[in-house]
């Protein structure tokens, strides 16, 4: 159900529906018992009366003037007037910041962008900012300790996402339920066969690119491998895929595609000039990141992570002690 939420009352307690100077009468065509329209006028900020967290507000105007009290916890408003999606979008990441005391988020969007855009664009905007993900990073053992105290991680590894309800691990049961919900896998059983083919040659890739930096004492001889196998063994493959296609796989986008963008990139933080000989990836990675969701992924002070250096690996040392 797609609801609109208006601004409060005075008694903070219901939304209210504006009054329209001309009426408009919904005639259902059916049964008069199903509703063809549906309108919540629930108080959208009751969450934060159940809320045992910190609650944090953002939003565009409307929320200039929200002042929440709740108990121990805290609630913090973010006002931007006449924010659109994508600014109210982009800032979430950055305001949330992984802070675990945070419980409850509430996004007020969409005034701003109504008269402008098209209903299905608006639609895509409303499930993208409610889509946004928090990344939380392990800073610290007891975080780590915490989540198996929880019985959160199912083999006591991470990475977790929580999901739908679930508490999903291990990095490809992650990125297949990502890639089948959103449309990213493939038409049918072949094309994901082809996907998780190149998908897992990416990740040999990657685990190379990330195992250098663990292996300080054998620097350069592990960074000369990564190059060289990236440019006989790795590379070749994409830039063949991409001979006759804007896709990895079939006539549509897939995990295997955005796995490549990163991979690549990853591979010119490392050796800015790999790709000259590879003028399809080149034109892949351009096309790849105009497209919006990416485009705002790849914004500086975004969730993409820096390359691996040495207080990422003091940090995962700590974090992960019993392993090292
Ligand atoms: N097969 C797992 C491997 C995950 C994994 O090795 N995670 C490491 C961190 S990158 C971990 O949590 N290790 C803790 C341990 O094994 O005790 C996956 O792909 O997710």
């Amino acid at each position: 159900m797609v609801s609109f939420t208006q601004a409060p009352t005075r008694h903070h307690e219901a939304w209210v529906v504006p009054q329209r100077k001309t009426r408009v009468r919904f005639r259902p065509r059916l049964s008069p018992t199903l509703p063809i329209f549906e309108l919540s006028t629930q108080n959208r900020f009751s969450p934060l009366r159940e809320t045992e967290r910190d609650a944090v507000i953002i939003g565009d105007s409307i929320v200039r003037h929200v002042h929440a009290t709740l108990g121990k916890s805290k609630v913090q408003s973010h006002c931007f007037p006449g924010a659109r999606f994508s600014e109210i979008a982009a800032r979430v990441p950055e305001i949330l910041n992984g802070d675990e005391r945070v419980g409850t988020v509430v996004l007020h969007a969409g005034v701003n962008d109504i008269r402008l855009r098209q209903t299905e664009i608006l639609k895509k905007d409303f499930r993208n900012l409610i889509d946004t993900f928090e990344e939380v990073f392990l800073t610290k053992r007891e975080q780590y300790e915490k989540l198996l105290n929880d019985g959160a991680m199912m083999f006591q590894q991470v990475p977790l996402v929580e999901i739908d309800g679930m508490q999903l691990v291990q990095s490809k049961a992650i990125l297949n339920y990502i890639a089948g919900k959103y449309n990213l896998y493939g038409k049918d059983l072949k094309e994901r066969a082809l996907i998780d083919m190149y998908s897992e040659g990416t990740s040999d890739l990657m685990d190379l690119i990330m195992m250098s930096a663990f292996t300080p004492e054998n620097k350069q001889k592990n960074i000369s491998n990564v190059e060289q196998k990236a440019k006989e063994r790795f590379l070749p493959v994409y830039e063949k895929g991409l001979a006759n296609s804007h896709f990895l796989v079939g006539n549509q986008l897939s995990r295997a595609d955005v796995h490549l963008l990163e991979a690549s990139q990853m591979l010119q933080e490392l050796f800015p000039t790999i790709l000259s000989t590879f003028p399809k990836i080149q034109a892949f990675q351009e096309k790849m990141k105009a497209l919006p969701r990416i485009s705002k992924f790849l914004q500086p002070g975004s969730a993409r992570k820096p390359p691996p250096d040495e207080a990422y690996v003091k940090t995962v040392k700590e974090v992960l002690s019993h392993l090292f």
